[in-house]
């Protein structure tokens, strides 16, 4: 097994690689998976939780970035971006997405904004999938005041960034109220309204994909939270319930998805807190493998759990 890693590794070029066992990427506590597959490889950002043992709430400074070119060994590419990047955010790197348009790389990223009340998400730009990304407007994409739900401090949260086949950018984002915007060809300034989309039980945690010509829009549902998802014939919908497809993590009430198809396999990232010492401020990604049915219909996928 060990003589194949190290087979695995040598043919994807790469000198400092980890064998893949879920959770990933220990001694980090990692969190809410974004996933870019780019020229071979896969580009799986993540949230770092920072809490100590006992903590009673998330402490989260900056954004990790890890690829692969065989979903085997992982290396790990370091910080893309913190917080405190966007120099109006007061800190807080919550989930965040990636994208890639025109040979650059846009990544959307949750913060806590330092003046507007609230949660923002934020559009910081690079050359290159592991940064270094700058923030590329200045100001924040979205904010509490403009989505005028000042009910809660983190309805603002959690972008989900898609671009269709033809060329129109689509973020999804939120908590309790799931929202979409069109975004316009330059991915730093929104296109149109923000929509808001009737969906039961949806907490948080939306994420926008497309397999074999269907659009799929996963997000958790509940608290503790479960991931479920809807399936449509067009990035916004109309949206057909299909139930949930993973579970509840016993450790931590939260769970964050990413799906994505590399080499011909499909894949789905999350985080649960199965690394040791983990719980719901010390979170863990991990990667779980399924086929979708001949339907389009996504299997129930179990968690990597103990
Ligand atoms: O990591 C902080 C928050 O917890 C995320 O924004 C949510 O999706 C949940 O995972």
């Amino acid at each position: 097994m060990k003589k194949l890693l190290l087979a695995a590794a040598l043919a994807c070029g790469l000198v400092s690689a980890q064998a893949a066992m879920n959770p990933l990427f220990a001694p980090l506590y990692t969190a809410d998976p974004a996933v870019l597959v780019d020229a071979g490889r896969v580009y799986l950002f993540t949230g770092r939780d920072e809490a100590q043992p006992g903590g009673k709430d998330f402490v989260m400074h900056e954004w990790r970035v890890f690829s692969t070119c065989d979903m085997a060994t992982w290396k790990d590419e370091g910080v893309p971006i913190k917080a405190r990047d966007f120099a109006w955010a007061k800190g807080r790197a919550w989930a965040s997405d990636i994208t890639k348009r025109n040979g650059k790389y846009y990544f959307y990223g949750t913060v806590e904004h330092a003046t507007v009340p609230g949660f923002a998400i934020g559009v910081a730009v690079s050359d290159s999938p592991t940064g270094p990304f700058v923030d590329a407007r200045g100001t924040a994409l979205i904010t509490n005041d403009m989505t005028k739900q000042t009910d809660i401090a983190w309805d603002d949260i959690d972008p989900a960034i898609f671009i269709d086949d033809d060329g129109q950018a689509y973020l999804y984002w939120g908590n309790t109220v799931l929202k979409y915007a069109k975004l316009k060809p330059n991915m730093t300034e929104l296109d149109g309204p923000i929509m808001d989309v009737p969906v039961a039980n949806f907490v948080e945690a939306s994420y926008l994909h497309k397999h074999k010509g269907t659009y799929y829009l996963s997000y958790s549902q509940h608290f503790p939270e479960e991931t479920a998802y809807m399936t449509g014939p067009s990035p916004t919908g109309p949206w057909t319930p299909q139930g949930v497809v993973m579970e509840r993590n016993t450790k931590t009430p939260t769970i964050h998805q990413a799906f994505f198809d590399f080499n011909g396999k499909s894949y789905v990232a999350y985080h649960n807190a199965e690394l040791p010492g983990g719980g719901e401020y010390r979170r863990s990604v991990a990667v779980e493998e399924f086929a979708y049915r001949a339907d389009g219909t996504i299997p129930f996928i179990h968690q990597t759990q103990s």
